[in-house]
């Protein structure tokens, strides 16, 4: 089958370099190759990592306290349209990040195809992360728009400037209710409020341990319902970093590689999969481990685009 990949070399989100490198390190470690070759996709867009750090615009003071709010909201234009031209086309897209800011615009952009697509239906969001990433510019205590993608995706956060987010259509965006996320363990006061306040559905790592990572994957997909088109966003920070010890963010008390390869594998199972984005890894960081961060990478994308192990 046809799939549209989109390779996001970008760290604008946040504040650490070397994120932007992932999309290289994924393709170096076979992870195209393998989904050519192993799982027989056809694959579509282009075929090298563009560098999205260079689409700086002249000015970019902080704007309600977010850092290069005019790079990250040029950066996630472009890709809204990148993605939602791929999509459109009735390709699973995959997006491999760059930081996590990023899924402003693959969200913007499977919305929208899947709207068109699908009679007006709103797709599903399954967020695999340690964080809520849903500070609004105001909540946020760090200004990093890594940690505000959801809220401008669903419209909690919004914006006036057309060159700060304000690009953003109704179509382009998401649903509270068909979003629900696994693995959180490091949210914010505000963003605690903000989901309780929406009563968004959130699998933390406590329910993981209560109940399993079975069961929890299981009341997952049953809050989306079936035949829902879903989109999986998958921050690496989601693992623990014993499996993903290079990412910006890391958090203890993580998932193991093998509880974030069987989300991916269920997820895949529904046959509902439009588009998956992989954020987060960052092979430059100077701590030991960035290579196992990429395989583990490389096993999430694998497992959600259909390898099985038997
Ligand atoms: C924090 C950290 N909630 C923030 N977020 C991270 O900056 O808004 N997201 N690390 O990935
Ligand atoms: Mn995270
Ligand atoms: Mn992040
Ligand atoms: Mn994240």
């Amino acid at each position: 089958s046809d799939l549209g990949v989109v390779l996001v070399g970008f760290s604008g989100g946040q504040c650490k370099e070397g994120v932007d490198a992932a999309p290289t390190a994924l393709v170096q470690a076979g992870l195209l190759d393998q989904l050519r070759d192993d799982l027989g996709y056809k694959l579509h867009g282009d075929a090298s990592v563009r560098n999205y750090n260079e689409m700086k615009p002249a000015s970019d003071e902080p704007h309600r306290g977010m850092k290069n709010p005019r790079a990250v909201s040029a950066v996630t234009e472009t890709l809204a349209s990148q993605v939602y031209e791929q999509a459109r086309q009735g390709r699973m897209v995959l997006t491999l990040g760059g930081d996590h800011s990023i899924a402003i615009g693959t969200l913007a952009g499977t919305a929208k195809a899947v709207r068109e697509r699908y009679n007006g239906r709103e797709m599903a969001v399954i967020w695999v992360d340690a964080h809520a990433d849903i500070n609004t510019p105001e909540t946020s205590d760090s200004g990093n728009v890594h940690g505000m993608p959801v809220a401008f995706a669903t419209g909690l956060a919004t914006s006036q400037e057309r060159d700060i987010f304000g690009w953003l259509t109704d179509e382009q965006k998401i649903s509270t209710r068909k979003l629900v996320y696994i693995g959180l363990r490091d949210v914010d006061r505000g963003e605690k409020k903000i989901l309780r306040d929406h009563g968004i559905r959130a699998f933390s790592m406590h329910d993981i341990d209560r109940h399993g990572i079975g069961r929890v994957v299981e009341m997952a997909l049953a809050h989306i319902g079936a035949d829902t088109p879903i989109h999986l966003s998958f921050d690496v920070d989601a693992l623990d970093p014993m499996w993903a010890p290079s990412t910006g963010t890391p958090v203890r008390g993580g998932l193991t590689l093998r509880e974030g390869d069987y989300i991916a594998e269920c997820v895949h199972e529904t046959g509902q999969l439009v588009a998956m984005d992989l954020v987060e890894v960052n092979p430059n960081l100077e701590v030991a481990g960035a290579s196992e961060t990429v395989r583990a990478g490389v096993s999430l994308v694998r497992c959600a685009l259909g390898d099985t192990l038997l």
